[in-house]
């Protein structure tokens, strides 16, 4: 590999980090049942452990997204203990996002429930969580609504449309100036006739109406099959409205399979984008890059640091682009070298210069195996067993 090569890489790996969320050490399950592994975190505490773990052996990983309702059980008065926890295991809290699909209360829905009492229970939790962003340091308050609809005609779609649109702007208006709401689209699941913010235009419209600090979060697995995710992501950039992401991959749904396990060219295309946008406009894109995994079968910590150590890779190979020469081979229409362009950086073997970029740092050249000689796994294994073995694991 060229020195130019590995400087290249090294560059890149500087820049990168990537959030953990707390949810993807517990345990989960598909709509069938779980089956719960002994060593999943079972409290919030371990959960931060857990993601230390992970950033101590990674190096790339200091911020765990926290969903208010699993690790905020008191709200407000939970983030005294979370700092605590963060402190503790030497990683900090990243982005807040509140629960608004869970309570018995949101079965028709939350900011766009026809009844306002709920729209405005909705409305206090948002303000709780914007809250407990402020006090844990916490720049991004990410929404995901499950609201929708399961049959034509059962719900107004514009009304909603427009208590959605009252909701985002009275949350922006709680914002300190510093911090960001992010709004995630999904195009079906749990509602699956209407989702009141199915795509990437209502995310972006919806952000727009609620104000200057909100932006639009692209969660990989929430798209139709077939549709170009980095287009989304270029037309985002363009309008100045990336937010951030949730990596997962996914074959055929919201899989939530770890990263490029399916199709790591997709992620390859995605970092592409970003890194042709920095270097045409001389700007650094502003984007939280976070992971949204939970598959129920691998252990949750290999899981994770597999799913890391792929982000890297992926994020490398792309600031591998010889972007003038792209550049010129676009403006040439020379369809061939554009696309080799691409080609050619995906075909390289990053993984030596990660190594060596992680030496570097002090770090395990390769952190699976690290984790696998740390003792670790078996310590939790042995602590949380028995508290795991009472864990519901059929949802009926
Ligand atoms: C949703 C969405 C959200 C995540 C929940 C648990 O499908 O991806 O980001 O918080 O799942
Ligand atoms: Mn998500
Ligand atoms: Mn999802």
């Amino acid at each position: 590999m060229g020195s130019s090569t590995s400087d290249k890489v090294f560059a890149a790996l500087e820049t990168f980090r990537i959030e953990l969320p707390s949810w993807g050490f517990a345990n989960t399950g598909t709509r069938f049942g779980k089956f719960i592994q002994p060593a999943a975190a079972t409290t919030t505490e371990e959960k931060f452990s857990d993601a230390g773990q992970v950033h101590l052996l990674t190096g790339v990983c200091p911020t765990v997204a926290l969903h208010v309702l699993w690790d905020c059980p008191a709200g407000v008065q939970s983030t005294d203990e979370i700092k605590r926890f963060a402190s503790r295991y030497a990683v900090a809290p990243g982005c807040i996002n509140p629960n608004l699909f869970q309570d018995q209360e949101y079965k028709y829905g939350s900011f766009g429930n026809p009844d306002e009492a709920v729209r405005q229970r909705a409305m206090r939790h948002t303000k709780d969580s914007i809250e407990i962003a402020r006090r844990l340091n916490s720049r991004d308050i990410s929404f995901w609504f499950a609201d929708g609809s399961n049959y034509p005609g059962t719900a107004n779609i514009r009304q909603r449309k427009e208590w959605f649109t009252d909701g985002l702007k009275m949350a922006h208006q709680q914002l300190s100036p510093d911090q960001r709401i992010l709004v995630e689209y999904k195009p079906f699941e749990p509602a699956f006739y209407h989702t009141d913010i199915a795509d990437w235009g209502m995310a972006l419209l919806l952000s727009r109406a609620a104000g200057p600090q909100a932006k639009v979060l692209v969660d990989t697995g929430h798209h139709y099959a077939a549709q170009n995710i980095e287009q989304i992501v270029a037309w985002l950039l363009s309008e100045n409205m990336l937010g951030g992401f949730h990596f997962n991959d996914r074959r055929y749904a919201d899989d939530d399979l770890t990263m490029g396990s399916i199709d790591p060219y997709q992620v390859f295309r995605i970092f592409h984008e970003i890194h042709f946008f920095e270097w045409e406009t001389g700007q650094r894109a502003d984007i939280a890059y976070m992971v949204d995994q939970s598959h129920n079968l691998k252990g949750k910590m290999e899981a994770m640091i597999q799913t890391v150590t792929m982000a890297q890779q992926l994020f490398a190979k792309a600031a591998l682009v010889d972007t003038k020469k792209l550049a010129t081979a676009q403006k040439n229409c020379n369809l061939v070298d554009a696309e080799s362009a691409l080609q050619d950086a995906f075909a390289t073997d990053v993984r030596p210069a990660i190594q060596e970029w992680r030496e570097s740092k002090g770090l395990p050249k390769d952190p699976m195996e690290a984790f696998r000689q740390s003792g670790y796994l078996e310590r939790i294994t042995k602590e949380r067993a028995v508290k795991n073995s009472h864990n519901v694991s059929s949802y009926a």
